[in-house]
């Protein structure tokens, strides 16, 4: 048995319970109450929450400008596997505080890669040992597991869309090195996120030919997982640019276009992210009816972008309105296929308290809780679904109802409109339905 370390390193932070809105403890729960049935079923798994391990417990408030702020105690061993070791005593500190039950993360987060592949491979085996045991002793499991291929610079023209077979092959290892990890881990899901998956310039680009690589190692990776016995789930997580200036998996409905292309849609879902879903020019409830609506809504990265700034600032989920628009398509969607809510979000440069990142998933949890609320609300208490319903009433039946069925011709819809009378003016209500999540949140 391995001993796992014994140091606090969040103290003076216990563990988060739910107290009710009433409540003035910053670090406590108002909406978030883990067992509270939401139509028929406790938010704990609705949500299935996850703290994201590179953002909380590995980036240090760095940006282009200047070097990271935020000082962590586990990262100060000479040796890499002890800091990765006290690196997940911290990790499962703060998710075991939270009362989260899972947390989700890249290969080389949990520990830093190596000079060689071999000897990333070694380390990888070393702190898989540490966290199976870790997680016996908490009970915390893995939503997902991922290969980071895009920090090193060997990726610099892509992973598996790179030009160079060999760096093609060194994607191969990574993700079959990072799928052995999920899987060992009891990983639930497996995610794939292109950052370098696209391009910078289209004129020394093949872009056929790069999709056409890019489905065939999704392909592999699928193949070597469920030969494995991996039953979960392999997300696509869409994002439409940076770092590149294009990445193939844009949004949702561009990634089922692929994956339905490339026949690999029984296998993969989405993973729709908050702040990718606005960078696409999109909102993150139009993500989720997309991905809904194709069957294929598979987990969430929560986090928000900023309204002034055109770039993925990954905040924290603050805003009521919005997040409940989201609930709305969520709660009736049926919530999520195999995944959950990854809050894949950071705190900001300058918060450099070891207790901003509770406060910060505090706040994310009571936002989706309260949005999770109102949605419910909305749809039991409020004309909402009727009035939606009623402006499809004309194909519930007679003619409507034909068409719906596919047993009308163009002519005689053509004939229909012809004979019958012309269309009355109807009004989309906007404001009316716009008022009813003011009046329930
Ligand atoms: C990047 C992003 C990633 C993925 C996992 O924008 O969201 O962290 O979630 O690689
Ligand atoms: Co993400």
């Amino acid at each position: 048995m391995i001993l796992t370390g014994e140091k606090e390193y969040y103290k003076g932070v216990g563990a988060i319970k739910y107290e009710g809105k009433e409540s003035n403890n910053p670090l406590a729960f108002k909406y978030y109450n883990p067992e509270q049935r939401v139509l028929g079923k406790p938010m704990r798994e609705h949500f299935k929450f996850a703290a994201a391990y590179w953002h909380s417990f590995c980036g240090q408030g760095g940006d282009p400008f200047g070097p990271g702020t935020q000082q962590f105690p586990w990262d100060q061993s000479s040796d890499p596997m002890q800091r990765a070791y006290d690196k997940a005593d911290a990790a499962f500190e703060f998710i075991t505080k939270m009362g989260f039950d899972y947390f989700c993360f890249h290969d080389i987060d949990l520990v830093e890669e190596a000079a060689s592949l071999s000897e990333t491979e070694k380390r990888l085996h070393q702190i898989e040992e540490y966290i199976t045991q870790k997680k016996k002793d908490s009970g915390v499991k893995v939503l997902w597991g991922t290969a980071n291929c895009f920090s090193n610079p060997v990726y610099m023209n892509g992973a598996a869309t790179n030009p160079d077979f060999q760096v093609v092959a060194r994607a191969g290892a990574q993700i079959k090195m990072a799928l052995d990890l999920t899987i060992a881990l009891g990983g639930e899901n497996y995610v794939f996120w292109g950052g370098r998956e696209g391009y910078m310039s289209l004129l020394n680009t093949d872009m056929g030919r790069e999709l056409d690589h890019l489905a065939q190692m999704l392909s592999m990776a699928r193949d070597y997982g469920r030969k494995q016995g991996f039953k979960g789930t392999f997300f696509i997580e869409p994002k439409p640019m940076e770092p590149m200036k294009h990445q193939y998996d844009f949004d949702a409905a561009t990634a089922i276009g692929f994956l339905k292309n490339y026949g690999l849609e029984k296998d993969f879902k989405l993973n729709i992210e908050v702040n990718h879903a606005t960078l696409a020019q999109h909102s993150f409830e139009h993500e989720l009816s997309v991905a809904a609506n194709a069957g294929m809504l598979g987990s969430i990265d929560a986090n928000r972008g900023d309204y002034q700034n055109g770039w993925d600032t990954d905040q924290f989920p603050v805003n009521l309105y919005e997040v409940t628009e989201a609930m709305l398509v969520f709660l009736q969607a049926g919530g999520l296929q195999g995944g959950g809510i990854n809050f894949d979000a950071k705190i900001r440069r300058n918060s450099t308290d070891l207790e901003d990142i509770f406060h910060a998933h505090i706040g994310g949890a009571d936002t989706f809780a309260r949005a999770l609320l109102t949605a419910e609300n909305i749809i039991t208490n409020s004309p909402y679904k009727a009035l939606r319903e009623e402006r499809y009433a004309s194909f519930d039946k007679g003619q409507g109802k034909s068409f719906e069925k596919g047993i009308l011709s163009l002519e005689e819809i053509a004939e229909i409109a012809f004979k019958g009378e012309p269309p009355k003016r109807i009004s989309g209500k906007q404001e009316r339905f716009e008022n009813i999540i003011n009046q329930f949140l």
